[in-house]
């Protein structure tokens, strides 16, 4: 990776759906400008999902997933199937291509019920325009069939692209309105002290990704950052002239930081930015009340989400479990997952507490904790678990609280 370019899990994830030979890679190498997508006539020429990282001004960093034609027959067809439908749980934005020849048919509307199961926001391609006489009548048509943005396009005379994108543009900024970090509880001119411990597992000469993207969007605020560690924290605030507007800590640092924040200074931590932003914080703060409601026997599984060089005290396979026992005083056992696939088989869980995912999308976290969901298997994540455990879970969400929780 190279010193300027953008990780996956902050790219906006865009999948495009649809029947083999509808034309899904030639739109690609249509948006991106590139032949880089391989296009032909025979049905089923993209097999495996390929991922395509560009730059949508002004959404930034996205990638475009080419996947193999649903619809497909056989079974090497059904596995090409799961894999274009593994793409979907990491969709933030689903294009349905369809070939205006052939026209919407109930698989593409059973695919558009999906999405919108899944909260997936979602346009309707209809590509091959070029080869429609009556462009109107289709496009009428086929409005009486689906709600969603609808935009003619040919991919071979690149008829419709730039509408194409600015649809796309519009998607992604009602969803980051929708999710942002930290810009709507911050204003602008206001002071942001973030603390950040700098230990043995704190990657050296750098900062780790979540603690710049909250940088970056308190910049964009036009607020400012005062960046401190634990130990400097006390006096960092009694050299401010004006209160700070909010302290941002790392959650392991939470004790001591709530100890040297005077209460009418409101705090919260990366973490709780993050399950905000990238889960559904109500959700993973009721898993974390089901602590105490654990009984001797249950299994509890620590998932996260990919597979990082583990130390010896490393968080999720010894602090965590370390912590459980010693509160619960319980017989509990501990099983571990990690990497992109997430264990299919949760329901013999009482809790699943998963990791700060920072190395997947908004829409990747959302589909396991609404997984966990729909079996009542309570979750909870790493940074929200340690506030609670440190009894500091209520004041850290009070920040958040006046804004949208519960
Ligand atoms: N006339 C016309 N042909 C197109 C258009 N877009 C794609 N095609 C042709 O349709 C065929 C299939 O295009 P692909 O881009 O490979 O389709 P795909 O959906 O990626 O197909 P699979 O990977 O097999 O699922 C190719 O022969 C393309 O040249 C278009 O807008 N107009
Ligand atoms: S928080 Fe999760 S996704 Fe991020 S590095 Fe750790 S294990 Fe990987
Ligand atoms: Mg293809």
């Amino acid at each position: 990776m190279s010193l300027n370019s953008t990780p996956q899990s902050v790219r906006v994830h865009i999948g495009l759906f649809g029947k083999r030979n509808s034309g899904k890679s030639s739109i690609i190498n249509a948006i991106t400008n590139q032949k880089a997508a391989i296009v032909s006539d025979i049905a089923g020429t993209t097999t495996d999902p390929v991922f395509r990282p560009m730059e949508i001004l002004p959404i930034g960093p996205c990638v475009l997933i080419d996947t193999a034609g649903l619809y497909d027959v056989g079974e090497l067809g059904k596995l090409r199937i799961n894999k274009s439908l593994d793409v979907l749980n990491k969709t933030d934005i689903a294009l349905l291509v369809v070939d205006s020849t052939i026209g919407i048919k109930k698989e593409d509307l059973s695919l558009i019920k999906r999405f919108n199961d899944k909260k997936v926001p979602h346009i309707l391609i209809l590509n091959k325009i070029d080869k429609v006489s009556d462009k109107e009548i289709l496009l009428s048509e086929s409005n009486k069939l689906v709600k969603c943005p609808i935009i003619c396009v040919s991919a071979l005379n690149k008829f419709g692209i730039d509408k194409l994108k600015q649809c796309i543009i519009d998607s992604a900024k009602e969803e980051s309105t929708n999710f942002r970090l930290v810009s709507d509880l911050i204003d602008e001119n206001d002071f942001i002290v973030l603390v950040i411990p700098i230990d043995k597992a704190a990657p050296k000469g750098r900062l780790i990704l979540p603690q710049q993207q909250v940088i970056r969007d308190i910049l964009d605020t036009g607020a400012m950052a005062i960046i401190t560690k634990e130990t400097t924290l006390k006096e960092t605030l009694a050299n401010l002239n004006s209160k700070p507007t909010l302290v941002i800590t790392d959650s392991q640092a939470f004790d001591q930081v709530s100890k040297d924040t005077p209460l009418d200074i409101p705090i919260t931590s990366f973490s709780i930015l993050f399950a905000r932003q990238k889960g559904d914080l109500n959700e993973l703060v009721k898993g974390a009340y089901t602590i105490d409601r654990l009984k001797d026997g249950d299994k509890i599984l620590i998932a996260e989400g990919c597979t990082h060089h583990r130390q010896k005290d490393d968080i999720g396979t010894y602090k965590i479990p370390e912590w459980i026992k010693e509160r619960t005083k319980k017989d509990l056992t501990f099983e571990f997952t990690s990497g992109v696939t997430f264990t299919e088989d949760i329901a013999k869980y009482s809790l699943i507490i998963h990791c700060g995912a920072c190395m997947m999308n908004r829409a990747a976290m959302i589909n396991r904790i609404e997984k966990a969901k729909n079996l009542n298997v309570p979750i909870v994540n790493y940074g929200i678990l340690i506030a609670y455990l440190k009894g500091v879970l209520d004041r850290s969400l009070e920040p958040i609280k006046a804004k949208d929780l519960f």
